[in-house]
């Protein structure tokens, strides 16, 4: 069973993270995780800190010759910021932001000083988490899976999803954008939005699209709720900070129409493989199940919550009324929510992947794979 932690907090001396379960004999390529790492820090609209941080990983254990062992693997990436906080001393915050986790942290924990909340509950997390996915990509990408992102809305500026453009190309162009829209029209228009955003003194939120395509079928399960991949894709993205909605293929859309006209039809004809349809409305997953389609999932990201423009909230301390204080933050962090959310979903692929195909070594997950049933060659179940 495939499992991670993370632990450390936005200004403390580093991020830690432990990796379970990896199987033997994977060839880690450090410089892929690194390039993540910078991918997830750009984006126009980051605040000053990503000025500070140049992320970077290092594996502690589990490795030996550039190949995992099958022991747990330790991560860690440095914060550059630490030395700026390790001895200055801040005010405690006793004035929660509205939409953070300040108000329910102080009365659930019993802390009076916000900021030991903030410390944890910081996106700052989400630097590990993408060191986490990039070593879930690397065992996906042995099996021939690709995961990649784009972002489709800043602001309300919505870009329309242009047809007959593959996943591969939307991702590369992604990569030319610097806030990850695979259409330089629509790019520049969510820039202005940013721009516009910064000069009201505010903060914007949007929709961001991770796909996956080369996903054999049957990852996942329909014989329990807990097993189901569309659900376990959901959490995933779910706890990455800010989203707030998650959305499997077209599903609103689709919650629009009449069945006919949403369901993906099989193709029997002009050669096409056994199991090929005409469209991919259902995102990839039908029964909890990978079908063999793109696996195709949107994520909502909400404004974040610290804004240059105070909000009316109270102070704890005194039970008076207050505005909030502004602390440096991002104004728009969509981009980089992005490659947060591919390493979440390719981290649930891969867990799917090893449930499917598991073994101790990569040897034996391949071994599996390629012994796998095919579409037209059913296991005699019922003779
Ligand atoms: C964050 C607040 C800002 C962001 C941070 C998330 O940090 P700071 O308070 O140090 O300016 O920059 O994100 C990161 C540090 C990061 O690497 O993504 C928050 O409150 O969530």
């Amino acid at each position: 069973m495939l499992r991670f932690l993370t632990a450390g907090e936005s200004h403390g001396p580093c991020l830690t993270g432990i990796v379970e379960g990896l199987p033997a004999g994977l060839a880690l390529d450090l410089d892929a995780i690194n390039a993540d790492l910078r991918r997830r820090q750009g984006g126009y609209g980051r605040g000053g800190r990503q000025r500070i941080e140049q992320d970077h990983a290092e594996i502690l254990s589990g490795v030996f010759n550039g190949q995992t062992i099958g022991a747990p693997l330790a991560l860690r990436v440095d914060n550059k910021d630490w030395p700026n906080w390790k001895d200055k001393a801040v005010p405690p915050w006793y004035v929660p932001r509205p939409g953070h986790a300040d108000y329910a942290g102080r009365v659930k924990y019993g802390v009076a000083d916000m900021r030991l909340i903030a410390e944890r509950a910081s996106a700052r997390e989400t630097a590990m988490r993408v060191a986490v996915g990039g070593i879930a990509k690397q065992i996906l990408r042995a099996f021939g899976i690709q995961v990649g992102s784009f972002v489709t809305e800043i602001g309300g500026v919505a870009m329309p999803l242009p047809d007959g453009v593959s996943y591969e190309e939307l991702f590369a162009r992604a990569e030319e954008s610097d806030v990850r829209c695979p259409d330089p029209e629509w790019s520049e228009k969510m820039h202005a939005r940013i721009r516009e955003t910064m000069s009201r003194r505010d903060t914007v939120g949007g929709i961001f699209v991770v796909a996956a395509t080369g996903v054999p079928v049957g990852l996942g399960s329909h014989v329990h709720w807990d097993r189901k991949l569309d659900g376990r894709l959901a959490a995933a993205l779910m706890s990455i900070h800010a989203i707030k909605g998650v959305e499997i293929g077209a599903a609103f859309d689709n919650a629009r129409k009449f069945g006919t006209e949403v369901h993906d039809e099989f193709l029997v004809s002009d050669g096409a493989q056994l199991g090929s349809r005409r469209s991919n409305r259902a995102g990839g997953l039908e029964g909890g199940m990978t079908n063999g389609q793109p696996v195709v999932v949107r994520a909502a990201m909400k404004p974040i919550s610290t804004t240059l423009t105070p909000l009316q909230s109270i102070n704890m301390q005194s039970g008076e009324a207050a505005t909030t204080n502004y602390t440096r933050s991002d104004i728009c962090a969509v981009p980089a929510a992005s490659v947060v959310g591919e390493a979440m979903v390719a981290w649930v692929l891969a867990e799917a992947l090893q449930e499917k195909y598991g073994g101790d070594s990569l040897v034996e997950m391949r071994r599996h794979f390629q012994s796998s049933t095919s579409p037209g060659e059913p296991a005699n179940v019922n003779g």
